[in-house]
């Protein structure tokens, strides 16, 4: 009588820890994978108000979409000085949006308001 129960209790036993083992042995691939950097899509926003691009110098990855919102009450146009982008006229209210795929440094000014203080994208 009392031996059954003590092979009883050791099989309960050797199921529990046969249990825990199996789950416990799952293969641990710690290999670190290689941290690339991937095309990322990331998206910048500089806003026009009161005759500023704000912020003035937007630092950014590569790959990044940069959009332009004309917050003031008149026109405003986003240009490249170096003639590699041009948004046009921005209508009050409206945005511009431009993806940036090549590091550089990118000023920009607006050609309805020559006074303006250029704006300038950093792109890295
Ligand atoms: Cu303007």
């Amino acid at each position: 009588m009392k031996k059954t129960l003590i092979i009883g209790l050791l099989v309960v036993f050797v199921l529990i820890s046969g249990c825990t083992s199996t789950t416990t042995v799952t293969p641990a691939s710690t290999t670190p994978g290689p941290t690339t950097p991937a095309q990322t899509s990331t998206e910048q926003q500089v806003n026009i108000k009161d005759f500023n691009f704000v912020p003035a110098t937007a630092e950014v990855p590569v790959g990044t979409t940069v959009t332009w919102i004309n917050d003031d009450n008149v026109p405003h146009t986003v240009t490249s000085v170096s003639g590699s982008f041009d948004s046009g006229s921005i209508d009050a209210g409206k945005t511009y949006s431009y993806k940036f795929n090549q590091a550089g440094t990118f000023e920009y000014s607006c050609t309805i308001h020559p006074t303006m203080p250029r704006g300038k994208v950093i792109v890295r």
